[in-house]
Parts: structure tokens; C-alpha cells; sequence
């Protein structure tokens, strides 16, 4: 809605996207419609010609949806979004919108498994080549540039280690060799870091993390802020068909909505949990963007306007003595997924980053100890209790 440039963050998180609806509803109704009739045969040709504005089938535009959009775009930035059933199909959907055969992608390789397994595996049967680098070395990045780079895909911080990536240079680098710097936010969101002021092309997200918040959802969204971009990848997105459904864009709207709030209680929180962990002594090392001990504190602390609330790190006797914290804990639940409300813990080695290469995973410092904790807006009292609690039932033999 016009006017909303100027409002605050928190503000645009609550009006965003909100359009006016016949019988004046507060909240956008739920058009759970998969078509939409025509007044006569002509005004459908007309639609389909893009003569006439209005919808027609809803993997093509939905009321509900797009309101869901147009109120990501404006929290990321952008000028336009695209709703799709998960994650993973955003960023299918952006490779195919981005690639062809003979290109190729430099990746950060601490990334989501099944991103790096996607390019790894089924990107390169059409000839689509990849480089892994440790994006958090901006020199890697450079070498790994081709004269067939067309996307730079980076995941700040990465999934798990929290690897941070100056997107600054990214982007001037992507700018320099005609490529598009691809930036996965999921970890951070729009409340935290938005990576097209520091000149992103592309944004992607798992909604199924923090924008929807509440574990209920599986969804991704793809934001440009190009039109040209945004008509491409909307004709690839209808024609491959992962698109999101109302009534999953209508949970995701109303999870918006609380964005701000939840991200800064669950920031305050990890800030909290992962200075208590630093100075445990049953704990190898931590990884958090807020502690000063981060490789890339500065680059963070200039991305960033909070420090998030994901926490990576190693209880001294690896693995072992990882599965007893993680079977110990009581009021964090062992699962995998993250950013909603409720604190989550697991392995990623055994669970979301199973599917990866083992070698291209010990590079990427994704090491078999490692456990990943994301905070939840429960009381950071509790929730180090019930850390310290399970730190006391790791034994002392198991720290060996
Ligand atoms: N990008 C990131 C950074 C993710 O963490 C995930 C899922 C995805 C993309 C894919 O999204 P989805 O298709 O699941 O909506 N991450 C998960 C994780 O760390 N645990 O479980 C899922």
C-alpha cells in the first residue's frame, strides 16, 4: 500500500501486504479457490492475453498469496515476491530460472545439505557446473570465478557452522563479472539482515524457518527487485509448478506479523545461551555471530541488526558426547528444522546435512561433533537450566 516506505520495520511487519477486501475484513481472507470465473468468453481471452488485469488459476496468482508477497517484498526490499510449496523449490526454481547448460555456480559450501546436494548431483546431468568455496574467504570466491560464472550462491550465515559472507563484495564482484549474487536469508530474515542494500539480485528464503515462525508450514519465497527478474522467474515458477498454496501464504502472512518481536526476543535469548556455553567447560567451542570469538564478528556486526538465533557448537568428547546433550535435554526438542518459536537442537551430520558428501563436509567444518541449536522465545533461565542439566549427563569419561 502506498505511504509504507516510510514506516518503520516493526510496523511494516504488522500492515505489509494488507489490501482492501469487499466487506472490509482486517485480515486478508482466505481465497481457497484453485480457479476463478470469467464474466463471458471474451473477458477469459482477454485475462489470458494480459489485456485485462484478474486472476484466473492459482498456480498463476491468488489473492492470498499475493497478498503474503507483496508484504515479503517490502519487508526484504524488494519490488516483487513468488510464493512457492517449500525452500527447496525456491531455489530450484532459481536455478532454473538462472542457468543453462555449460554455466557455471560458485556455492559457499557451508550451505543447507540438499542445496549443495541439488547442485552437486542433479544440476550437473544438464551440464551445469559447481565450485565449492568457503565463502566466509572472500579470496576463494574470487579464484573460484569462471568466464561462465553466471550465480554466486551464498547462505549467510551458513547452515550449520554460521560461517559469515561479506555480501558487499559479493555483489560488486557479482556486478563486475555480469552475474547475479543469490542470497539464501533464511538463517537471519528481513528483521535482522536485508541483502539487497548491500546489492543482492536475488533473495530466497525457507519460510518454514522464522518468517512463518511457528513450525506449522512448509513454504519458500524467491524476492527480486527487478521487474525484468521478476517476469522471468514468474513464467518459470508457473511452468514448473512449485508453487505455495492460500492457505499455507495466510499462515505465513499472520506469522509476519510478529517478525520483529520474535526475532529480537530469540536474539537476546542466543545471545545469552551462547555466552553461557562459551564459558562452559564441558564445551569445545561455540559458534554465534554476536560473540566476539566469530572469524567474521566485524563482517557480521555490519550485516547484521541483530545477531539471530541460531548457536553451532562442539561438547568436548565429539559425538558421543553430543547424542547424551542432545538425548538429555528436556524443555529443547530434539528435531530438525529452526526459527520458530519453539528452541530446537540437532545433528547435522547424522540429520540435515546426512545427504552431503562426507569429505565436502568435513571441509566445509561441518564436523561430526557438531550440534546445531536454535532458540526459541522460551525464558533463556530456562532453557539454560535445562542446558546445564544436560551438560552434567555428559560424563567425564566421554570428554576424553
Ligand atoms: N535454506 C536453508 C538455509 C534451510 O535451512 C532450509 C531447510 C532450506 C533452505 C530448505 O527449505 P525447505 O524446503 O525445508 O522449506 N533447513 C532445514 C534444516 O536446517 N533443518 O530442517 C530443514
Amino acid at each position: 500500500m502506498s505511504g509504507y516506505k516510510t514506516l518503520e520495520f516493526d510496523s511494516l511487519c504488522v500492515h505489509s501486504g494488507v489490501g482492501e477486501y469487499e466487506h472490509g475484513p482486517v485480515v486478508p481472507p482466505i481465497y481457497q479457490t484453485s480457479t476463478f470465473k470469467f464474466e463471458n468468453a471474451a473477458h477469459g481471452g482477454s485475462l489470458f492475453k494480459g489485456e485485462q488485469q484478474g486472476y484466473i488459476y492459482s498456480r498463476m496468482a491468488n489473492p492470498t498469496i499475493e497478498a503474503m508477497e507483496n508484504s515479503v517484498a517490502q519487508l526484504e526490499g524488494g519490488i516483487k515476491a513468488l510464493g512457492c510449496s517449500s525452500g527447496m523449490a525456491a531455489i530450484s526454481t532459481t536455478f532454473m530460472a538462472l542457468l543453462k547448460a555449460g554455466d557455471h555456480v560458485v556455492c559457499a559450501e557451508s550451505v543447507y545439505g540438499p542445496t549443495s546436494t541439488l547442485l552437486a548431483t542433479i544440476f550437473t546431468k544438464f551440464d551445469i557446473q559447481v565450485t565449492f568455496v568457503d565463502s566466509s574467504n572472500f579470496s576463494e570466491i574470487t579464484k573460484a570465478v569462471r568466464t561462465n560464472t553466471k550465480v554466486l550462491y551464498m547462505e549467510t550465515p551458513g547452515n550449520p557452522t554460521l560461517a559469515i559472507t561479506d555480501l558487499k563484495k559479493c555483489a560488486d564482484l557479482a556486478n563486475s563479472i555480469n552475474a547475479k549474487l543469490v542470497v539464501d536469508n533464511t538463517f537471519m530474515g528481513p528483521a535482522i539482515q536485508r541483502p539487497f542494500e548491500f546489492g543482492a539480485h536475488v533473495v530466497l528464503h525457507s519460510m518454514t524457518k522464522s518468517l512463518n515462525g511457528h513450525a506449522d508450514v512448509v513454504a519458500g519465497i524467491i524476492v527480486l527487485n527487478d521487474m525484468n527478474d521478476y517476469k522471468l522467474f514468474r513464467k518459470v515458477l508457473n511452468q514448473m509448478g512449485g508453487v505455495i498454496d492460500p492457505f499455507n501464504a495466510f499462515l505465513v502472512h499472520r506469522g509476519l506479523k510478529t517478525l520483529d518481536l520474535r526475532m529480537r526476543k530469540m536474539s537476546e535469548n542466543a545471545m545469552k545461551i551462547a555466552q553461557f556455553l562459551e564459558n562452559h567447560p564441558k564445551i569445545e567451542w561455540v559458534s554465534y555471530p554476536g560473540l566476539k570469538s566469530h572469524p567474521q564478528y566485524e563482517i557480521g556486526q555490519n550485516q547484521h541488526r541483530m545477531n539471530g538465533c541460531m548457536i553451532s557448537f562442539e561438547v568436548k568428547g565429539g559425538f558421543e558426547a553430543g547424542e547424551t546433550l542432545m538425548n538429555s535435554v528436556k524443555l529443547a526438542t530434539l528435531a530438525v528444522s529452526l526459527g520458530g518459536v519453539e528452541t530446537l537442537v540437532q545433528h547435522p551430520a547424522s540429520m540435515t546435512h546426512a545427504s552431503m558428501d562426507k569429505e565436502v563436509r568435513l571441509k566445509a567444518k561441518i564436523t561430526d561433533g557438531l550440534v546445531r541449536y536454535s532458540v526459541g522465545i522460551e525464558s533463556a533461565d530456562d532453557l539454560i537450566d535445562d542446558l546445564e542439566h544436560a551438560l552434567n549427563m555428559v560424563k567425564i569419561e566421554e570428554l576424553v
